[in-house]
């Protein structure tokens, strides 16, 4: 009897110990069933019913609270309606002592999936897709339960909106079958405060409706979107609106028919207006019309006839630097030159050119550094190419899920700082104490630093491997592709020195930032030295800040990078009694990797610009 007793209290204590295997995520909350709530039946009802520690929450909706703002006074959570009461039920989870009243400070914070319809994700590193996939050539079902716990991973960092197809869209998501699946969907978001948006095809109307153009001046054309937008919006009423790369990278757009940005973006800015809905027109746009000019100052040439020019319900989204989400860019001067147009920033979550979700690389202090150049309040919203995919653990890499964290968290409050971010996701993540926590709070703020050094120090970029953009392949060169995606034509190295000369000397790209950056980055004996080579081409001899000729100070900087990565695999090690075991094996794993991924660009590099420098 005493046996079978002990045998049955083991099996419910072991029924309860979940496995760590990372899909919980931050919310590692364990249930006590013991607070009483009083007020409305909702999730955040359910929420603080489960896991708060207290003995009774009321929730209380006050309709002269702002939308999305809450109050907390004592243990009353206030609020418009039960998104703001789920917001403030999710910060009391996190931090029981929390008081007083907070709104969210963008507008639009919303999540970017690179996901198609087939199930693969671009630049995703975390397996395939969770919302789209085919069972023959029909959509799949959908997941409601793993859906749900996305939308609740979201809604406990105070996401409001997530884009759920790639930009490179394929048309079929709007015809009757995904729209339906979208509606799906939309119903599972919906009671977590978020909404779907749909990236679309600017060629939709040939490609589903059969017409001869899409030329955004076309009636039929417009007659089409308009048809499609009500279609969307009977199915459903608070869908957000269309995200659309237009022009870029081989996509349609209104630049096919010789009209502009603006009228492209207004014609189905029209489309969604009666609705409410907005668009988000990327100026990710090279090539094409700019034959010759520095990629990096397309995007300004490209829009800065259509400021003043957009309805009032289109937001230009725009990458935080002018090229490419690498791991590190100066700010892109196009957030100094439109200044009648609301904008978005876009974040770049899925580490495509950090190591991707092999490589434990914490964003956070990249994004607060973009934020130093580009103040919030200029921007409307931020938008995060997420990180999100099928694999058990979401992101791939445990501290991956770090930066999805970060981004929600910014995107509430900007001014929040990466330490507090990183302490905070870290504390809720893992069950270490005080003098564990440190050293693994100071491993992920070193960590972006020690990606740029090992990768790409002193202002280098895109000297990555064609395409996947993950090794160094600094001598890339192949004659039949255009020159801006060869590796050779960024850094620029010679016999006398290396890097890009965008002075005015050169392709003059400063000349688009703003006082006193233009006149900063301009000269070579101002110009950060973070930015060095991304502004000027540096004899080999020149003497950087620290007395070492350039050679030597790269090859000090990518050593240091490496050094880092070993310091980091240390204090992973020192680590190993306070993490559970799956996970401590999973990220020591990586982190190995990383090491010789790290001595790999290293070594690489080095052998190749020495071979210049030391000639
Ligand atoms: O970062 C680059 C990526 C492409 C991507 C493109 C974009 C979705 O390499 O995969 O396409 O930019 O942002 O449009």
């Amino acid at each position: 009897m005493k046996k079978l007793t002990l045998l049955i209290m083991t099996c419910l204590v072991m029924g309860q110990v979940q496995a760590e295997d990372g899909s919980r995520l931050w919310l590692r909350y364990q249930s006590v069933d013991k607070a009483k709530v009083n007020g409305p039946a909702c999730i955040a009802a359910d929420e603080l019913r489960k896991y708060f520690r207290g003995d009774e929450v009321t929730l209380a909706i006050d309709p002269t609270i702002e939308a999305e703002a809450f109050k907390i006074e004592g243990t009353t959570i206030s609020a418009k309606d039960e998104t703001g009461l789920l917001y403030g039920a999710y910060t009391l989870l996190r931090e029981p002592a929390t008081q007083g009243y907070q709104k969210p400070y963008f507008k639009y914070r919303i999540l970017n999936h690179w996901d198609n319809l087939d199930g693969t994700i671009e630049r995703g590193y975390a397996g395939r897709s969770i919302f789209w996939d085919l069972d023959g050539d029909q959509p799949k079902a959908i997941d409601a339960a793993l859906v749900r716990a996305y939308a609740r991973a979201n809604a406990s960092i105070g996401i409001n909106g997530t884009v759920l197809n790639n930009v490179n869209a394929s048309p079929r998501i709007l015809s009757p079958l995904y729209i339906n699946k979208v509606k799906e969907i939309a119903a599972i978001l919906r009671p977590y405060g978020i909404k779907v948006y749909l990236s679309v095809n600017f060629a939709s109307p040939m490609a589903l409706g059969g017409l001869k153009t899409a030329d955004p001046l076309n009636a039929k054309v417009k007659t089409w979107w308009k048809a499609k937008a009500k279609e969307i919006y009977r199915e459903i009423p608070d869908f957000g609106g269309f995200l659309v790369k237009a022009n870029s990278e081989g996509q349609p757009g209104p630049g096919d028919y010789h009209r502009t940005h603006a009228q492209g973006a207004n014609m189905l800015a029209d489309a969604v207006a009666p609705y409410g809905g907005i668009i988000m027109w990327r100026s990710f746009v090279y090539g094409a019309n700019h034959k010759g000019e520095d990629r990096v100052k397309q995007a300004v040439s490209e829009f800065i006839n259509d400021d003043g020019l957009f309805r009032s319900n289109v937001i230009l989204q725009s990458k935080n630097g002018p090229l490419d989400f690498q791991p590190r860019e100066p700010y892109a001067p196009i957030f100094d030159n439109m200044h009648k147009t609301p904008q978005m920033a876009e974040l770049q979550i899925t580490q495509e050119y950090l190591g991707q979700s092999r490589h434990l690389v914490y964003l956070a202090p990249m994004w607060r550094e973009f934020f130093g150049y580009v103040a919030p309040e200029r921007l409307v919203g931020i938008a995060g190419v997420a990180n999100i995919g099928l694999d058990k653990n979401w992101c791939g890499h445990h501290f991956s899920q770090a930066n999805w964290y970060a981004f929600g968290r910014l995107a509430w409050n900007p001014a929040l700082r990466s330490e507090q971010i990183a302490d905070e996701w870290l504390s809720a993540t893992f069950d270490i104490d005080d003098s564990h926590r440190t050293p693994l709070l100071s491993m992920m703020l070193r960590s972006r630093e020690a990606c740029v050094d090992y990768m790409m120090p002193l202002g280098l970029h895109h000297i990555f491997k064609f395409d996947h953009h993950y090794g160094p392949e600094p001598d890339g060169y192949i004659a039949h592709y255009p020159l801006e995606w060869c590796p050779v034509y960024y850094h620029q190295a010679d016999s006398a020195g290396i890097g890009f000369d965008r002075s005015h000397t050169g392709t003059d790209a400063t000349s688009q930032y703003r006082e006193p950056y233009c006149s900063l980055y301009d000269d070579l004996t101002t110009c950060p030295e973070r930015y060095l080579l991304w502004f000027h081409h540096v004899p080999w001899t020149y003497r950087t800040n620290s007395g070492r000729t350039l050679i030597d100070e790269l090859t000090y900087r990518y050593g240091r990078g490496v050094k880092e990565v070993e310091s980091f695999i240390d204090i992973w090690h020192n680590s190993k009694p306070t993490i559970d075991e799956q996970r401590w094996q999973e990220v020591d794993e990586r982190l190995q990797h990383q090491l010789d991924n790290a001595r790999e660009w290293q070594k690489t590099c080095l052998d190749y610009f020495g071979s210049f420098a030391r000639k």
